[in-house]
């Protein structure tokens, strides 16, 4: 059943067979229901290799054609998602497991970020100085780097992906992207639609996928012709990866996890709470990083804010992802499934107590209740410092916002973050350089789902680095300072005298 439903979507996309991959096949597995979908071959070193080569002959061109140029080629992109949005989005469900509006989601999140890459094309900007000395000019301009690496992670499946590729595609960069091994359909999906546009552009191996396991992943990051490695999943992992990159100087992007919290003050209005509280924690069956693991609820509202939590809990539909209705699909693994087991049994034990879901469901695939935890308090409860990634939620209650705050950032994530108040103070000191230390922090409003128009990121270990929107697209490019002396004189800098 899968597999027919995997093939269909895949036709439709313009995928045919498991790829040109001489290495291990890589094989997609239905998490709804266990079953193997398909798969893609891993390449060999030799292949890999070939494919970077093929790669920087590309950039040998790319790099000098002009920005706006480089715009039109991501325009056609973004034409070629609209076109295929719901096929590739049904392909991300069936990969992923999140639900059908949330695919969709995904994939406009892809076209939204081809349109702000389009306008960029326009706009990659470098200042002009002034400078100390006479008829000297003093500017800085931005120019490619070269080839990014691209190494994503299983829950988004192709937006992380689209973040990284259509930004460093306009500042003239050329990409290898390693989709993870869990979604490597999506992968292949989403080079059939650059292989049809680089084909009718010119523009073969501006894109280029390498599919692959870990052994990949190491390639890259050890790879001395590839300046910036931009990576997408775990703390552990993103860890090595740092390492390596920076064993030869290389740049990395880090992207890893989050632990990202809610406060609830008795002001806040308690319907966008619930409802953002929600969708947070258990939207994409918690497996965003952005998700809301913590939440910190002051004591006036508490006992209603958490019997409407659980309510609003109770009535989530969980099931097959494409079903219309169903809010929350399964989880991505078995091992997923068993973190979330000892995750749960890890927070009993530490004085938690589960006051909603928490049962695996007895039926084929991954199937978990999202849990709500109420919570002792944060610092006598390690298991919530973790990331765990699935749908639980761990409630402290809290006197005011200064607790809230010192038990938010007391955790060594740093993504995102959200306070629910009416009230204008609490909300500033929540945004002062004293309130959240995180990447992302929002005011009635949840802590996913952010827009593309953003700059996205975290500090502490979710890494520093910052993608999509903003200034983000500086760091695919490499910044030259330049001094012109249009005078018939040579002054030095500083006022220095030298010689005669
Ligand atoms: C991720 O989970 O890796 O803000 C990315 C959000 C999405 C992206 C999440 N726009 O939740």
């Amino acid at each position: 059943m899968s597999r027919e439903r995997v093939q269909a979507v895949l036709e439709a996309l313009g995928v045919t067979g498991p790829g040109d991959g001489a290495g291990e096949p890589l094989q997609s597995i239905d998490p709804a229901s266990g079953e193997a979908q398909g798969s893609v071959r891993a390449l060999t070193r030799a292949q890999y290799d070939a494919r970077v080569a093929a790669a920087l002959r590309r950039f040998e061109e790319w790099r000098s054609r002009p920005a706006p140029k480089r715009g039109e080629v991501v325009r056609a992109l973004g034409v070629l998602l609209r076109e295929h949005k719901y096929a590739l989005a049904d392909l991300v469900s069936l990969e992923s497991g999140k639900i059908r509006a949330e695919g969709v989601g995904e994939v406009q999140e892809m076209i939204d970020i081809c349109d702000f890459a389009v306008g960029l094309s326009r706009q990659l900007h470098g200042l002009t100085i002034a400078s100390e000395r006479p008829r000297h000019r003093l500017m800085e301009q931005w120019h490619p780097l070269g080839a990014v690496g691209i190494v994503t992670a299983f829950n988004f499946p192709v937006a992380v992906w689209s973040w990284n590729a259509s930004l460093a595609a306009v500042c003239g960069d050329v990409c290898l992207w390693k989709p993870s091994p869990l979604t490597p359909l999506c992968g292949a999906a989403v080079q059939a639609l650059c292989d049809r546009v680089s084909e009718e552009h010119g523009a073969q191996g501006v894109f280029t996928l390498v599919p692959g396991g870990v052994e990949a992943g190491t390639w890259l990051c050890d790879d001395p012709r590839v300046p910036l490695v931009s990576f997408t999943g775990s703390i552990a992992t993103g860890t090595t990866v740092a390492a390596r990159v920076a064993a030869r100087l290389g740049r990395t992007i880090l992207e890893l996890g989050g632990n990202n919290g809610v406060i609830v003050l008795d002001d806040a209005d308690p319907d966008l709470a619930v409802r953002a509280i929600t969708f947070g924690a258990v939207g994409t069956a918690g497996q965003r990083c952005t998700s809301t693991r913590r939440l910190f609820v002051q004591r006036g509202i508490a006992c209603t804010l958490i019997d409407r939590i659980a309510a609003a809990y109770r009535s989530v539909r969980i099931g097959d992802p494409l079903e219309g209705g169903v809010l929350m699909g399964p989880l991505i693994t078995r091992g997923a499934v068993d973190r979330y087991r000892g995750a749960l049994a890890a927070a009993r034990e530490q004085g938690g107590k589960v006051i909603c879901g928490g049962r695996i469901l007895e039926r084929p695939g991954n199937f978990v209740e999202p849990a709500l935890v109420l919570a002792p308090r944060h610092d006598a409860f390690p298991i919530a410092w973790e990331e765990t990634f699935a749908p639980i939620l761990y409630v402290f209650e809290v006197a005011d916002l200064d607790e809230a705050l010192r038990a938010h950032n007391a955790v060594t994530q740093g993504l995102s973050s959200a306070i629910f108040t009416d009230s204008m103070r609490s909300a500033e000191q929540f945004l002062s350089p004293a309130g959240s230390d995180c990447g992302i922090a929002n005011v009635n409003a949840g802590t996913s789902g952010a827009e593309i128009g953003g700059a996205f990121g975290g500090e502490k270990e979710t890494g520093g680095g910052r993608e999509s929107g903003s200034d983000a697209w500086k760091a695919y490019m490499r910044r030259q300072t330049s001094t012109i002396n249009w005078g018939r004189d040579l002054p030095l800098a500083q006022g220095i005298t030298f010689g005669t």
